[in-house]
């Protein structure tokens, strides 16, 4: 499996840092949405789904986290801990955010409003998906 860590160019100076994100510049899709995880409660792990056709570039904007990566036949946990670093997630991969610093603040741009209907919460299903259709997608 390929892990796939965007490094974004922070903009320093004197005054501190800052990064911005375009869509097909920075970013490889039309940004339709954007949420962030906070105030995570000691030891929780969330997630435990994957997405029919959703794509996604998770940044651990601040403190730290990781993310359990599974396509059906591999699995990798990749830390988040710099805020201008961007993990990118495909649609037909199971995961799993966990290890959430105290403070850490998950920022996600997604590819498509929020729809119910793409979401796979079943991990049996998910194999069974991504065994019948996910080869050619990954
Ligand atoms: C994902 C991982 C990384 C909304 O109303 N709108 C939204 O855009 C989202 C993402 C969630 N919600 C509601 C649905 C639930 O009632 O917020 C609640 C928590 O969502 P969920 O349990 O799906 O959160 P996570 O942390 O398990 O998963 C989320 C995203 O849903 C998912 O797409 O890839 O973060």
């Amino acid at each position: 499996m390929q892990v796939v860590k965007y490094v974004f160019q922070p903009h320093g100076d004197e005054r501190g840092q800052l990064v911005a994100l375009e869509e097909f510049k920075d970013i490889p899709f039309e940004i339709k949405r954007v949420y962030y995880i906070y105030d995570t409660a000691p030891g929780v792990t969330r997630g435990y789904h994957a997405h029919k056709s959703l794509e996604q570039i998770l940044i651990c904007i601040h403190g730290s986290c990781k993310i359990r990566l599974d396509n059906g036949r591999e699995k990798k946990i990749v830390p988040l801990e710099k805020p201008y670093e961007g993990l990118y997630v495909s649609n037909n991969m199971w995961r799993e955010m966990f290890d959430f610093s105290e403070d850490a603040v998950l920022m996600v741009l997604a590819s498509d409003y929020y729809r119910e209907e793409d979401y796979i919460r079943d991990y049996e299903e998910f194999l069974r998906f991504v065994g019948e259709d996910g080869e050619e997608k990954r």
